[in-house]
């Protein structure tokens, strides 16, 4: 063969993930194809460094199992059988099917179903145009950020902190309740760099030894669910210590005078009996926090997928507030920068289509709306149609088998648009087949940085691939729905987009690849007050009142403390259900993507299940032995992995591998549970009690 290649060049993109370093790449390309891909040393939070399972991402971009052409189902249910169908067909089917549900049931028995498989705004968001447009149920999006967002909006009142990069400038990094080696791996470049040039200390709290803790100069390992506890311990001692700085709680806080009284019984020694940390150890932790002016607390969202999680999430912010770390370069508490884009985001959602009166359907409980249950469907109809993008329920939902019940069910219609034949597209009634995003253009913004970034096509996209904009938009002609948006192209939006947001235009992002909208020092510091009409840090929260949306206040809103304590609401070991399981992300997947290339299933494995070598011995588990584990939820087989990284009685399994990874195809998510987190919804994915079976 003597094939022209073409030379390679370099483009520039964002990486799309739902992860919150959302990395500026450079990706080499030649001819149709993408090879390496780097982090872009021009991005200052980047800087140079993207995770592995990206810097392979060519294994996936051109995997021989990429969906390629629209696929009707031939078989049963579940089957796997499909043939192929042309676009004009499958889109044909689509509008009949919603129309025929339509007249018999209502609009509202049409449900759109997203989530964030792509980051990008035009993409991910523009279901919701069609949404609105044709008044079908609305989405209640639960599923990841629900708990950690109110639990920091219930203090500092806005979701910024201070600029992600000064933790570069910290004396003191707290990664607390994030394993960012795994997850967010930027998030080390600036701790380690902190380490490196100030000789600042590195803090993990987490329940397990992850990658992140095997770094840390101060591990804090505790027992989940139990994070509220440590934080009143600590914020005891910095009162009891001389070390909350008063001067700045008078000027800055609400009740300062009635947090140090309910504080009083909150000692480290109570603290032990619940976190498992020794009380010494906590100690030593707040002296360090008490002392070190710059520091930086770094809150993720994994210790906020428990039952208590806003709670936690609001103590361990006002730890900030208690110490006065807000006030110093390199000093705070940062969890995500939600509100400092301020985008217009009406072309792409059809906000102005918006009606409140159509009922919201919560995500996370798919599977009770699937099944019927009569007050996940707020009292309206059943749901009889449904097209998925960007999201594979039927692996990550939680309560699963109630899940795959409703998706087997004969008479819901399921589109789904997907790149990989996932466990939720071999369920539908129709694949169809998207593009990555390599292959259209689109927006991204920071989740755990600053940045805007312009991610345009850069290759043509295999076999009939259209874009989730392309396919709202042909099906919004075919339903009669009618807004502008539908007649834009991608990139006509995301420069309506930066126009309407005072962003300038995509000319001028894509001249400059990202633009940086970091706030300055005293707006991200709160230097002029925290964004209450008093200016004044909640540290006593009025959960009722915080400003999040959703249908209703869910879980059970009027028993949430107001100052920060352990709220004893988790799923507690009991007699029958002896310990505690923790479903961390795996490092090589992402949620469930990357579960198709060879690259991560090889550095994976197997799921396994990680217990401490001194309760493996007490049920007689060996190492590699397979194990039942039990949830009142339903039942899972893993493989005994012994690792003495947690606390005695908890265990963890690495995910999300798909349910058919697994004996009898039950994967993790059949031992999660579905009830809401108060006081806006959300799935307690790492706080479930379980019971554990040697098999043989
Ligand atoms: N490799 C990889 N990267 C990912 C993902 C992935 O699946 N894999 N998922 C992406 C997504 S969607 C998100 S939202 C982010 C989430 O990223 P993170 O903010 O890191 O949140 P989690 O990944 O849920 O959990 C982080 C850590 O919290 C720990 N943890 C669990 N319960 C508790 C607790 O009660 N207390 C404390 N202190 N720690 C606890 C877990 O053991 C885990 O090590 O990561 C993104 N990045
Ligand atoms: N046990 C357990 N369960 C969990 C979690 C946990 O920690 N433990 N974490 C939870 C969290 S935080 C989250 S956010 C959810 C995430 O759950 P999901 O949103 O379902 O995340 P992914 O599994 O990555 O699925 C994204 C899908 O979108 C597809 N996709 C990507 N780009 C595009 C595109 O441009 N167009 C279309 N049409 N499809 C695209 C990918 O191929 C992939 O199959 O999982 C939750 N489930
Ligand atoms: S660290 Fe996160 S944002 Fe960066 S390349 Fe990896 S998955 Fe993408
Ligand atoms: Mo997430």
């Amino acid at each position: 063969m003597n094939q022209h290649v073409p030379p390679a060049r370099t483009g520039h993109s964002a990486c799309p993930h739902d992860c919150p370093s959302t990395c500026a790449l450079d990706i080499e390309i030649s001819g149709n194809r993408i090879g390496r891909v780097r982090g872009s040393s021009a991005n200052s939070y980047t800087a140079g460094v993207i995770c592995a399972k990206v810097a392979r991402y060519a294994e996936r971009a051109h995997h021989p199992d990429r969906l390629t052409q629209p696929l009707r189902r031939t078989g049963p249910k579940g089957s796997g059988q499909f043939a192929p169908i042309s676009w004009d067909d499958a889109l044909d089917l689509i509008a009949d099917r919603f129309t025929e549900a339509e007249r018999r049931y209502g609009a509202e028995s049409v449900w759109p179903y997203y989530y964030a498989g792509t980051m990008g705004l035009v993409m991910r968001d523009g279901i919701n145009r069609l949404t609105h447009a044709k008044g079908y149920s609305r989405f209640f999006s639960s599923i990841c950020v629900n708990p950690a967002w109110s639990g920091f909006l219930a203090g500092a009142g806005r979701l910024a902190g201070p600029d992600p990069r000064e933790m570069a400038k910290s004396d003191l990094v707290v990664i607390w309740g994030t394993n960012p080696v795994s997850t967010q791996v930027n998030v080390m470049t600036h701790a380690v760099r902190a380490r490196k040039e100030r000789g600042a200390r590195i803090a993990v709290v987490d329940v397990y030894r992850s990658p992140t803790m095997e770094q840390a100069d101060i591990p804090i390992l505790i027992r989940p669910g139990t994070d509220g506890a440590l934080a009143c311990a600590i914020m005891h001692v910095l009162f009891r210590d001389g070390l909350a700085d008063r001067a700045y709680l008078g000027r800055y806080a609400d009740d300062p005078a009635g947090l140090e009284a309910h504080l009083a019984s909150r000692t480290p020694e109570w603290a032990e009996a619940i976190t498992g940390l020794p009380a010494a150890e906590i100690e030593a932790f707040a002296h360090a926090i008490g002392r070190t002016p710059r520091t930086f607390i770094r809150a993720g969202y994994g210790f906020t997928r428990s039952r208590n999680g806003a709670v936690n999430m609001h103590a361990v912010t006002c730890i900030a507030t208690v110490a006065g770390s807000w006030q110093h370069e390199g000093g705070g508490a940062f969890h995500t920068n939600g509100a400092i884009f301020g985008w217009r985001k009406s072309m792409i959602e059809g906000g102005d289509l918006l009606d409140r009166s159509v009922r919201q359907l919560d995500q996370s409980r798919i599977g009770a709306v699937l099944s019927g249950d009569p007050a996940a469907l707020a009292g309206g109809p059943p749901v009889m149609a449904m097209l998925v993008q960007n999201t594979n329920p039927v692996s990550v939902a939680p309560e699963q088998e109630l899940v795959k019940r409703g998706f087997a069910r004969e008479d819901l219609f399921v589109a789904v648009h997907e790149q990989f034949m996932t466990e939720t597209a071999k369920m539908a009634d129709l694949v169809l087949p998207a593009t990555m995003f390599v292959e259209h253009d689109d927006i991204y913004q920071g989740g755990g940085n600053q940045y805007v970034i312009f991610g345009p096509r850069l290759i043509d996209p295999p076999g009939e691939c259209r874009s989730n904009h392309d396919l709202v938009c042909d099906l919004a002609w075919r339903l009669g729905a009618d807004h502008p948006g539908f007649a834009m192209s991608a990139r006509e939006h995301v420069d309506w987009l930066l126009r309407e947001s005072g962003r300038g235009t995509l000319e001028e992002l894509e001249a400059k690849r990202f633009i940086d909208v970091q706030p300055d020092f005293d707006t991200a510091h709160y230097v002029k007050g925290f964004n209450w009409p008093d200016g004044r840090f909640r540290l006593k929260a009025e959960w009722p009142k915080v400003p999040y949306a959703a249908p209703s206040k869910m879980g059970p809103v009027a028993d949430m403390p107001s100052f920060p304590d352990h709220w004893a609401v988790t799923e507690e070991a009991t007699e029958d259900f002896p310990f505690r399981l923790v479903t961390s992300p795996a490092r090589s997947f992402l949620n469930s993507t990357f579960t198709e290339t060879p690259g991560s299933l090889a550095r994976e494995k197997r799921p396994e299940l990680m217990i401490h070598p001194e309760d493996a011995a007490t049920l007689g588990i060996l190492a590699g032995q397979r194990v039942e584990v039990a949830s009142p939820r339903g039942a899972v087989v893993l493989q005994a992995r012994l690792f003495d990284g947690m606390r005695r009685g908890v265990v963890v399994a690495e995910s999300i591998w798909p349910n058919a990874a697994h004996e009898g195809g039950r994967g993790i998510n059949t031992l999660t549970g579905a009830d809401s987190i108060a006081p806006v919804g959300g799935a307690a994915f790492h706080d479930n009690h379980v019971r554990l079976r040697a098999l043989g």
